[in-house]
């Protein structure tokens, strides 16, 4: 494979130990690979993982490019802590996403970001098309494009197994399903047979590229700052976290601890985000998981394991999560573990959101329902589910087809005033917390820095404890810092909130480690403000994808203001819009957004933005 250095002239900033200063560049229409020493002022002012990602794509993505042609580009990008700390095994995925046409990304949990770390780089950057099926393969500094005629068409857990086959188990593989071949808006890329990520349909965007796959294996050192200190932080917050009340029944429930949870707050989706509660949890919940689970696994380098395995109604293994089990299982209507895992299973080998999976059948059960469709689908039917499930995957029949757009293009198609309904927020299907009487969730869904997705402010639980039917600054406040924190820390660095959110553990051990590996010392402020620094720029790429922008856009579904719960304690219950949008200002307000949601010009120079003016300006008059 032939190397080209792609040097740049911005050195004015030192580089900082504990990342290589080097990205991958692959163009697999040339099929050119070459190292990119990316400027310094990236790991100061982005850290890495998602700052990397949306700095890469204001930079080289042509405005205006078709997230499905090869101009699109696709990012792998590590962060300094990868394959360091504790519960780093960690990586973000990142384009522009088919599904709402914005920036998307997603972390997901595989050995491909620490082999990718091993092998001398931080991030892998891909563009282009191949003229055949391809994947890359890295080992220790070397890349390689090969051939991925034989897998193509296989699911991705097959396809995983036999590129290990060939290159050994110990080497990191990210791969699509047949879903991502077939540009189903909602592809993930897959890992380890159960852990997906890259939501808006970054599977998708990989498949558009003909590449089935990234593996990546190596010995490196890295070189941090301070090895033995990294070493001991890593052996002391493992042992931290083992120690902490709660350890026991999360490595017993994990995430699923959250269904029974989300019954007792009114915050489970049911039928489609009709109500907030479902006769049938207890089938599906945390302990009739425990009653059939059969392993536990865990992202690498995980000190506290959440993949609970379980057998599916088809006799094979399929790992759920919370999200998995309410969207497939609740919101469709659906009181059975076993058929609910056989979902499950089916979008982690075809390589399929299960959150918007089960967010495109509930809406096709409530369109049948309606009259809206001619296809006959019940609620709770596993059978057809399963059926749909397949057919989206491989854009079979029309429902198929129109499913595998999302439900925003879906209830444009059908019309009848299914917009009120399709559940989305910029085209991404929202993830499982209904949010009927918790208007501070619905406005972490408005603004999500991808579409309606939790990662960024989990503020549920939060405003379920101290007050969830009120509409007040405290609530915006409390976003904004819970944004800030999972933003700028965790998806920066890149490392695993779990510690953190489930078991408290402290924040406080981020600055440490970063300090040992990098050798730079940061204050949680300066975090924060890498953070902010981020937001603003993903919210540039929105506008500047976009052309303008509106509260609209910032707004969830109408089911949520018009059709008060009709179920459990809280029946009555509904958002107030005007209260919404009052408190959407608000949140502009802070952000040094002005009232239609673009960063004003003084925002964007003080939080060394003003790159981003000229483009921007193109398209919008922006307000001082
Ligand atoms: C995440 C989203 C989630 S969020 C879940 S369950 W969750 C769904 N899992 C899917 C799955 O499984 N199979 C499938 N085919 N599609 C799926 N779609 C859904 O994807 C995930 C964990 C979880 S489980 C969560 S909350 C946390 N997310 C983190 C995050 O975003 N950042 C971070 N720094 N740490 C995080 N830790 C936790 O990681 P996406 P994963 Mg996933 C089977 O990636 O795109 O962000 O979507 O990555 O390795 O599966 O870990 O109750
Ligand atoms: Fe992965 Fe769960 Fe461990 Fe986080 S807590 S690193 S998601 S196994």
């Amino acid at each position: 494979m032939v190397y080209f250095y792609l040097c740049c002239d911005y050195y004015s900033v030192p580089r900082l130990k504990g990342l290589w200063g080097k990205a991958l560049w692959v163009d697999l229409s040339r099929r050119e690979v070459r190292v990119w020493e990316y400027p310094g002022d990236y790991a100061v002012n982005y850290i890495g993982g998602r700052g990397f990602a949306a700095k890469i794509l204001w930079d080289f993505l042509p405005p205006g490019t078709d997230p499905l042609s090869p101009d699109n580009i696709l990012i792998f990008a590590a962060g300094p802590l990868t394959g360091l700390a504790v519960n780093s095994g960690k990586i973000v995925v990142a384009a522009k996403s088919p599904l709402t046409g914005g920036y998307g990304d997603g972390n997901i949990g595989s050995q491909f970001g620490i082999g990718l770390r091993r092998s001398g780089f931080d991030a892998l950057i891909v563009t282009g098309r191949a003229r055949k099926p391809s994947y890359i393969y890295i080992e220790n500094g070397e890349a390689h494009i090969l051939s991925a005629e034989a897998l193509w068409g296989s699911s991705a857990v097959e396809c995983e197994r036999r590129i290990k086959e060939v290159h050994g188990g110990g080497v990191g593989v990210a791969c699509i399903g047949p879903a991502g071949e077939n540009l189903v808006k909602f592809s993930v890329v897959v890992s380890q047979a159960g852990r997906a990520g890259g939501r808006p349909g970054i599977g998708a965007v990989m498949g558009s590229k003909r590449l089935k796959a990234v593996a990546a294996v190596g010995d490196k050192e890295i070189p941090v700052a301070d090895p033995r200190e990294v070493r001991k932080l890593y052996v002391d917050s493992v042992g931290d976290i083992k120690g902490k009340d709660g350890y026991d029944f999360w490595v017993r429930q994990g995430t699923m601890a959250t269904v029974e949870w989300g019954q007792t707050a009114s915050v489970l989706p049911a039928y489609n985000f009709r109500e907030g509660v479902f006769d049938g949890y207890r089938l599906i919940d945390g302990y009739s998981m425990e009653a059939s689970k059969v392993a536990l696994r865990s992202c690498p380098l995980c000190a506290m394991p959440c993949g609970n395995v379980v057998v599916d109604s088809g006799g094979k293994e399929a790992e759920l999560d919370y999200e998995n089990v309410a969207m497939l299982g609740s919101n469709i209507g659906l009181a059975h573990l076993g058929h609910v895992a056989r979902l499950n299973r089916i979008a982690d080998e075809t390589g399929m959101d299960t959150i918007s999976l089960g967010s495109v059948i509930a809406f096709a059960m409530e369109a049948s329902e309606k009259k809206l469709i001619k296809d006959k689908i019940e609620w709770g039917d596993h059978k057809a589910a399963e059926r749909l499930a397949s057919d989206i995957a491989y854009r079979r029949g029309s429902l198929g087809s129109l499913l595998a757009e999302g439900v925003r293009i879906a209830s444009e198609k059908i019309g009848g005033g299914s917009g009120d309904w399709a559940m989305h927020v910029k085209g991404l299907e929202i993830s499982a917390y209904d949010c009927h009487a918790a208007p501070a969730m619905a406005l972490a869904y408005g603004t999500s820095p991808i579409g309606a997705h939790h990662k960024d402010a989990w503020i549920i639980s939060w405003e379920v404890r101290t007050g969830r039917h009120e509409y007040s600054e405290a609530k915006v406040d409390k976003l904004i810092e819970l944004q800030r924190l999972r933003g700028g820390i965790f998806e920066t660095l890149v490392a695993c909130r779990f510690p953190w959110i489930e078991l408290g553990f402290e924040l406080e051990w981020y600055p440490r480690i970063f300090k040992a590996v990098t050798g730079r010392t940061i204050t949680m402020e300066e975090f924060l403000e890498v953070a902010d620094r981020i937001y603003t720029l993903i919210r540039a790429l929105w506008v500047r994808e976009y052309g303008t922008w509106d509260p609209q856009m910032d707004t969830p579904p109408a089911r949520w203001f018009k059709e008060p719960l009709t179920k459990g304690p809280l029946a009555g219950a509904k958002l107030d819009l005007e209260k919404y949008h009052w408190m959407l200002q608000k949140y502009y307000e802070k952000r040094g957004w002005d009232e239609r949601g673009i960063p004003r010009k003084s925002t964007l120079r003080k939080l060394g933005l003003e790159y981003t003016i000229p483009e921007l300006e193109k398209r919008v008059t922006l307000k001082e």
